[in-house]
C-alpha cells in the first residue's frame, strides 16, 4: 500500500463494505498501474471475495465523480443485460456500498476506497496468447460499447480532463522537458527524437500526428460518445473454464470521449505479443493477425453503430494511441514518475521505448493494417 501505510487499517476499511461477514484475508491483487487493488476474502462457509481499491487521487482528483460515473454505467449495463440476448454469460461489476449507503469510503487520512464485486472463476492476462484470445478481447470491447450505446454522454462527468487529448500531452511534455535536464543516454535521445519527428515544430520533418483525432472530432467527423477509456488486455476478464471473455473492468475512465481512443488502445495493447513491460525491444512488433482477430471480435458486436468515417480513422487511432502512451510514459519519467506506478526509476523510460517501437512497427505496416480494416468495412458478414 502506498502513502500513510502505518495508519491505514485495511481490515477496518474492508469491513465498511460488508455487514455480516468477518474479513479473513486481504492481499494485493492484479497488476494495474494506477490504483492500489486488494482481494478481500470473507470468513464465510463458501470462500467469498470482493475487491477493495484505494483510488489514486493524484490521478483522479474528484473520486466521488468517478464513483458516480461507475455506478451510472454499471446500473445501466445491468439493466440492459436483462433485455439483451448476448450469446454468452456477461458479468458487470457491482459497486458495493458502505454501511451509510455511500459508494466510497473516506478514511481518516483522507484516502478514498471502494468495494467492487469480485468476478469469480476469472483471470486477466498481461500478455496476449493467440488469435482466439484476440477475438475475445475485441468482443469484450464491442459488447461494452454496445451495452452503453444508448446511454447519453451527457449523463457522465468528465472525471479526467485532457485524458487521451494528445495535443495536451504534447504541451505537457514540452513544459516538463523545459524544466528538466535528462541524462543524454541513447534511450533518452531516441525518445526525444522520436517525439520531435512526429510533432509539429521547426526541426521536425513529418506531418504532425497528435491532432488527427481531435481535428476529426472538432470537424464533426467523429462524434462524442461514451468510452471505456482504458480497454487494455489486463482490463478484460476471461472465464477460467471456457476461456471466453466475460467482463471488462477498470471503469475509472468511463466518460465522454471517442470510441477511437478505445479501439486504438485495445489494438495497441492486444497486438503486441511481447507485452508492454518487455525490455527486449528488438522483439516488439505489431502483429497484423492479432489485429484482424481483435477487429473481427469487435465488429461482430459493434458493426451496427460504426459509420464510414469511423473506419477511416481506425488506423490513425492505433498509431496515435501507441505514440500517445509512449509520450505519457516518457513525460512521467522526465517528471520523476508521479503518475504511473513504477518499480525502478527508469521503468517509465523503458515503457516509453516499448510504445515507440510499437508505433514504428505500426507505421511500417500501414498498408497491411489499412487493408485489414478496409476488408472488414466492405465485408457484408460483419
Ligand atoms: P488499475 O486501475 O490500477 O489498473 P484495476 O481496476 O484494473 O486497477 O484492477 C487491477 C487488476 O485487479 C485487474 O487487472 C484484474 O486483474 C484485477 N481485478 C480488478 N477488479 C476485479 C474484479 N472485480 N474481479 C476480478 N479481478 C479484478
Ligand atoms: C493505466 O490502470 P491501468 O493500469 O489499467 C492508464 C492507461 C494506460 C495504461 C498503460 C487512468 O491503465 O491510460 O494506457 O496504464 N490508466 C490511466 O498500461 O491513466
Ligand atoms: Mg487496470
Amino acid at each position: 500500500m502506498t502513502g500513510n501505510t502505518n495508519r491505514e487499517n485495511p481490515i477496518a476499511i474492508a469491513q465498511q463494505f460488508t455487514s455480516e461477514d468477518r474479513i479473513s484475508r486481504i492481499q494485493p491483487f492484479g497488476s494495474g498501474n494506477i490504483n492500489d487493488t486488494f482481494l478481500v476474502t470473507l470468513d464465510s462457509p463458501q470462500e467469498r471475495h470482493f475487491i477493495l481499491q484505494k483510488i489514486n487521487t493524484q490521478v483522479f482528483r474528484q473520486p466521488q465523480l468517478v464513483m458516480e460515473n461507475i455506478s451510472t454505467v454499471t446500473q445501466h449495463i445491468s439493466h440492459r443485460l436483462q433485455n439483451t440476448n448476448l450469446n454468452r454469460h456477461w458479468k458487470v461489476l457491482a459497486v458495493l456500498v458502505t454501511h451509510d449507503n455511500r459508494n466510497y469510503y473516506q478514511d481518516s487520512n483522507g484516502s478514498f476506497w471502494r468495494g467492487i464485486s469480485f468476478i469469480a472463476n476469472s483471470q486477466s492476462f498481461d500478455i496476449i496468447k493467440d488469435t482466439e484470445q484476440a477475438k475475445e478481447i475485441g468482443y469484450s470491447l464491442g459488447t461494452f460499447h454496445n451495452l452503453i450505446s444508448d446511454l447519453s454522454p451527457a449523463k457522465l462527468a468528465d472525471t479526467l480532463p485532457g485524458f487521451h487529448i494528445t495535443p495536451l500531452y504534447l504541451e505537457q511534455y514540452h513544459k516538463v522537458l523545459g524544466k528538466t535536464n535528462p541524462p543524454q543516454s541513447t534511450e533518452v535521445k531516441y525518445c526525444l527524437d522520436f517525439i520531435c519527428d512526429r510533432s509539429s515544430g521547426t526541426q521536425c520533418h513529418r506531418a504532425p500526428l497528435s491532432h488527427i483525432l481531435e481535428t476529426a472530432k472538432a470537424e464533426g467527423k467523429l462524434p462524442l460518445r461514451l468510452m471505456h477509456g482504458d480497454p487494455k488486455i489486463n482490463n478484460v476478464l476471461f472465464d477460467i473454464t471456457t476461456n471466453q471473455a466475460i467482463s471488462i473492468i477498470d471503469l475509472d475512465t468511463v466518460k465522454p470521449g471517442l470510441v477511437h481512443y478505445d479501439i486504438g488502445d485495445c489494438l495497441r495493447s492486444g497486438c503486441n505479443p511481447v507485452g508492454e513491460e518487455t525490455q527486449e525491444w528488438e522483439k516488439i512488433r505489431f502483429e497484423p493477425d492479432l489485429c484482424q482477430g481483435i477487429l473481427q471480435g469487435y465488429l461482430s458486436v459493434a458493426k451496427a453503430f460504426l459509420t464510414e468515417n469511423d473506419y477511416i480513422y481506425i488506423y490513425d487511432a492505433i498509431r496515435l494511441i501507441a505514440f500517445e502512451l509512449g509520450l505519457r510514459f516518457f513525460t512521467d519519467y522526465l517528471a520523476g514518475n508521479i503518475y504511473f506506478k513504477v518499480k525502478y526509476p527508469e521503468h517509465n523510460l523503458v515503457r516509453a521505448l516499448v510504445q515507440f517501437k510499437l508505433t514504428e512497427s505500426i507505421e511500417s505496416q500501414e498498408k497491411t493494417i489499412r487493408s485489414i480494416i478496409n476488408d472488414f468495412q466492405i465485408s457484408p458478414n460483419f
